[in-house]
Parts: structure tokens; C-alpha cells; sequence
């Protein structure tokens, strides 16, 4: 699956500066679905919000990851056209509300997500919904490897960081298809942090330095292993992933369009997007100890937090922002009400 065609040229600008705006908008937009136990409205607001603002940016953008199909939820359709129609030419990769259910249900990790790489460079999921993944910081490159078990991979990680394993942490969906992996990271002596969603923020965590997370393993979504293979790369950190299609009818569209070596073949980050030049923007909607969630104060207005990240010059900004809430180029019209009422209640 992997695209041959040649990426188009380096892109001179800080796209990841303009893409902010994207993930700013569909946070906004979706926080005030926050805890409301309708996910799908919220990702409804987002994608609308994300695809009003794309359109302002001076890009030939194609979407080749819209989200969505697994959970039959709103999306941007693959293939979309995005951006002012100029240069530069890009692969978007996005995921308005990455955990539509954190959203809904009011729990930490909720994220509104792009990631934007020259276009070709990006690897398409075809018929893959599910990936395993394996991911760690800059100081597990060449030493975790996903053909080693797990526990393995935690006493190459507890001896290249000097710390025994009782001392690291795995982020890991809390999913029943990973009652053994939890198991065996438990009997190997690990910490293990369970959460029902949300893996790009647990990749983020484990590639980014002092989170106390230091590995993300198990099986999530495969778009959303692109998107966070962006960040990582782009945070230096190692990240593998292996298709590990978990439905009937995926493993027999997979089966029908790859060959057995393809299909167990392990994917890097750098297979995953195939340019240094990838950009990464994330806005929390809910909050979580890394990046503070949407948050509205009747003086101040609406406040955001976001993660900028650029592969090419591995910049990594936190850029908060604070959003009149009249701001109508931000919100869609019905959002944009629900906000002032959220606020004025
Ligand atoms: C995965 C994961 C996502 O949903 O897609 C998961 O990558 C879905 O898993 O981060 P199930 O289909 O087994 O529920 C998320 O957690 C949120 O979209």
C-alpha cells in the first residue's frame, strides 16, 4: 500500500503556525459538547469548523485521512480538496475530535488533530481500520523493536534509560483485546496507565520527553497511527506499527489486497510519512495534565491550548490562545450560540 509516487518539494513556511488555527477552531467548536453524551454532535461542529478554516489556508491540501469510516462518524471525505488551491501541494491527515467518547463523556484527552506531510508522502490505510503500534522517546530508537515481546521491549527500555522496569510507564487502551498484553506487563513489573481512548495523545506522551508515560504499545486505529506517527517523527521519537485488522470484513479486504508479507510487515514512522518535512498541530478540547482543555471565563473569553510541532526543524510549540467568543470566522453559527449560552448559564 505504501504510495511510490515522488513528494513534492520542501515547503519554505511553518505551516504547523496556520494549521493551529484548524485544531483551535474544531476544539472550539466541539468543547461545548463537552460531557454532554453526544459525541457525534461534537464531532459534527468540529469537522464543520475544520473544514471552514482549512479553507483559508494558502495550500493545495488532499485529505487522505478523513476518520470516520470505522465509526461511521462526520468527517472530511478522503480525497477532499482543502486550502486556497496554491502551492505548497499536501497530504492532510486529520481527526477533528480524536475521542469522540472522551468528549461525550467529559474525560481527559479529548483532541482535535491535523497532520500535514508533501503530497505522496503519506501512507494510506486502505481497507486497515486497526494498527498495532509501539511507541517510545527519542532515547528508545534501535532498542524496542515490535518483533521482541513486550517484555523484551520493557528490559531493552529499563536498561537504555537506566531505569528498572518497575519504573516505567505503558500507555495502553483499555480494549478487551488487550487483557494479554496488560497481563504480560503487569507479570513483567511494569506501570501500566489504561485508557478507554484517545492513543495519538498516548503516542504523544510516550515520545514526548517528561510526561511520565515512556511507551505506548497495543492495537488503536490506523489513521490515527499516521497522525501520530507525524508527531513522533517530528518529536524524535521511535514509533512502529503492524496492521492488526481486528473486523471479519477488514481482514478479508485486507487479505484480497495485500500479500501475507505485506500485511505482516513492520511499518516505521518514517514508512508511515515519507518526509522530514510534515507538520503537527493538536488542540486539547478536554483537558488532561499535558495540555489544558477548552476553558471559557466571561472577561477573558475562550481559551485554548495547542502542541505545533515540525518535523524539519523539530520545533515543538505550546501556544495558548485566548478567543473572543463572537468570533464568527471561528465558530459555526450553531456552535458559536451554544458557546455564549454555555458561558452565560
Ligand atoms: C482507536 C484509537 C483511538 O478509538 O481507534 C479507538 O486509535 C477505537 O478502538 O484513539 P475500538 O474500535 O476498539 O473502540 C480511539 O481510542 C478514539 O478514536
Amino acid at each position: 500500500m505504501p504510495d511510490s509516487s515522488e513528494p513534492s518539494p520542501a515547503i519554505d513556511r511553518n505551516l504547523g503556525m496556520e494549521l493551529v488555527r484548524v485544531t483551535e477552531a474544531a476544539a472550539l467548536s466541539s468543547a461545548p459538547y463537552m460531557g454532554r453524551g453526544d459525541g457525534k454532535a461534537g464531532d459534527g461542529a468540529a469537522v464543520a469548523a475544520m473544514r471552514a478554516v482549512l479553507g483559508t489556508i494558502r495550500m493545495s491540501g488532499t485529505i487522505v485521512i478523513g476518520e470516520g469510516e470505522k465509526d461511521d462518524a462526520p468527517m472530511l471525505f478522503n480525497g477532499e480538496q482543502v486550502g486556497t488551491g496554491d502551492a505548497p501541494e499536501l497530504d492532510l491527515a486529520v481527526d477533528p475530535v480524536e475521542g469522540t467518547r472522551l468528549l461525550a463523556l467529559g474525560r481527559d484527552n479529548a483532541i482535535a488533530v491535523i497532520a500535514a506531510a508533501p503530497g505522496g508522502s503519506m501512507w494510506k490505510p486502505g481497507s486497515s481500520y486497526y494498527m498495532d503500534k509501539l511507541v517510545g522517546g527519542s532515547e528508545l530508537k534501535g532498542v524496542i523493536d515490535m518483533s521482541l515481546s513486550p517484555t523484551e521491549n520493557l528490559e531493552r527500555a529499563a536498561e537504555a534509560t537506566g531505569r528498572p522496569v518497575e519504573q516505567l510507564t505503558v500507555f495502553v487502551l483499555e480494549k478487551p483485546r488487550h487483557r494479554e498484553l496488560v497481563a504480560e506487563l503487569r507479570t513483567a513489573g511494569a506501570r501500566v496507565s489504561l485508557h478507554t481512548d484517545g492513543d495519538v495523545m498516548g503516542a504523544i506522551l510516550a515520545a514526548y520527553p517528561g510526561t511520565g508515560v515512556d511507551l505506548l504499545m497495543g492495537i488503536g486505529g490506523t489513521p490515527e497511527g499516521v497522525i501520530a506517527a507525524v508527531a513522533v517523527k517530528a518529536l524524535g521519537g521511535v514509533m512502529q506499527g503492524r496492521l492488526a485488522p481486528q473486523l471479519s470484513e477488514e481482514r478479508s479486504r485486507l487479505r484480497s489486497e495485500l500479500d501475507p508479507d505485506e500485511l505482516r510487515q513492520i511499518l516505521a514512522a518514517d514508512d508511515l510519512v515519507r518526509s522530514d518535512d510534515a507538520f503537527f498541530a493538536a488542540t486539547a478540547i478536554t483537558g488532561s495534565p499535558f495540555l489544558e482543555g477548552v476553558r471559557y471565563d466571561r472577561a477573558l473569553g475562550v481559551s485554548t491550548e495547542s502542541l505545533v510541532i515540525r518535523a524539519g526543524s523539530g520545533s515543538v510549540r505550546h501556544v495558548r490562545g485566548i478567543h473572543r467568543l463572537d468570533a464568527r470566522h471561528i465558530f459555526g453559527r450553531d456552535a458559536r450560540e451554544r458557546v455564549i449560552e454555555v458561558v452565560s448559564d
